[in-house]
């Protein structure tokens, strides 16, 4: 094998982040030799295009690996729990998309923006932090590291994209049938999501949160390395196809000015200012839709508590959120020969 292209599966091929991934893989000129499409068996046999080649889609089973140098996978936590460790065992690093090796103390969960040194201590699987840990943590490391932060407190509103193909169409079907007054049939969410906001993303725990408001605390503080910071979130599926936006409320340790922020902003890797209120320049999903940016704007000073911030964040919860920063991972351990 040519030291210089790689053999790349693509587990979970046929999703709403898989496809991505192969299309990313494409538009980036990642190295790849070849392409490896995997799916459930119920999607084994479909094709996926990639460099105007059609592939077929093989079943994702412990063997599907033998060969290959780098495995992205989402296909969801208990397909990676499954088959992520029969990727390593036969030779392959693993970018998991999922959340099921997130807080294993020894994979390393990544924002190539935010900590990639945190690459250089993987044992094989390296993670993927939830979409909208990602964003957040982009817009907010450069103020984390130029002041200290002491207190996060986040609101979101996520796209259906987040939940899937399932749910894109059912965005589509409720919005027609709201528009022709027939009832809206709910298959994917408790309720309607067409023309209604649910705050309510995975399951509840016993204290009232949310899994998603969990792993946006746990994965700030792994990524941050920072147990103690303070993190609250309230996560909340709103009608939009792709884009998650946060409202986000911080205490920094030491005072910052909103101009000061909004230069950090400016030269932050990732990040694009778009911070103009008197021209009615504001982030907005449609606006950050087929982008990897993390758009920030409304920065704002909070007047009613000393060295606080405001912050409106928003981002392609399938691109940077997921498919764009698994890929930004796969660039990175080539560039710094972590294959192996
Ligand atoms: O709902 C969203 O906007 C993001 C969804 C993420 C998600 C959904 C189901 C299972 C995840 C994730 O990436 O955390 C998982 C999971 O891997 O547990």
């Amino acid at each position: 094998m040519n030291d210089s292209v790689y053999n790349i599966a693509v587990a979970g091929a046929t999703g709403a982040v898989g496809s991505v991934m192969l299309k990313l893989l494409e538009e980036r000129d990642f190295p790849a030799a070849s392409v490896r499409p995997l799916a459930s068996a119920g999607s084994a046999g479909k094709t996926v295009t990639f460099r105007g080649e059609e592939l077929e889609v093989q079943e994702l089973t412990s063997e599907s690996f033998a060969g290959i140098d780098i495995a992205l996978f989402s296909a969801g936590a208990a397909r990676s729990r499954e088959f992520a460790p029969a990727a390593v065992e036969a030779g392959a690093v693993v970018i998991d998309n999922s959340s099921a090796f997130r807080q294993e103390p020894s994979v390393p969960l990544v924002v190539p923006e935010v900590n990639p040194e945190d690459l250089k201590w993987h044992e094989g699987i390296i993670a993927n932090p939830n979409c909208s840990t990602i964003q957040m943590v982009v817009a907010l490391k450069p103020i984390y590291d130029a002041v200290g932060i002491e207190r996060i407190v986040v609101t979101t509103f996520q796209a259906v994209s987040g939940t899937g193909n399932a749910a894109i169409e059912e965005l589509f079907r409720q919005s027609e049938a709201v528009l022709k007054s027939e009832e809206p049939a709910a298959l994917v969410y408790p309720y309607q999501i067409a023309f209604n906001c649910l705050p309510h993303i995975e399951s509840f725990h016993d204290n009232g949160y949310t899994n998603e408001e969990v792993k946006m605390v746990k994965e700030t503080r792994k990524i941050f390395v920072d147990p103690l910071i303070g993190i609250t979130a309230t996560c909340v599926r709103v009608p939009v196809f792709t884009g998650h936006s946060e409202a986000v409320n911080i205490r920094t340790s030491r005072e910052i000015s909103v101009e000061e922020a909004r230069r950090l902003m400016l030269a932050a890797p990732g990040v694009l200012l778009i911070d103009d209120p008197e021209a009615l320049r504001y982030p907005m999903p449609v606006e950050a839709t087929g982008h990897d940016e993390v758009l920030v704007g409304r920065i704002r000073r909070d007047e009613s508590a000393e060295n606080s911030l405001n912050l409106w964040v928003v981002s392609d919860n399938v691109r940077k959120g997921a498919a764009t920063n698994a890929l930004q991972i796969a660039e990175l351990l080539v560039a710094e020969g972590l294959l192996t």
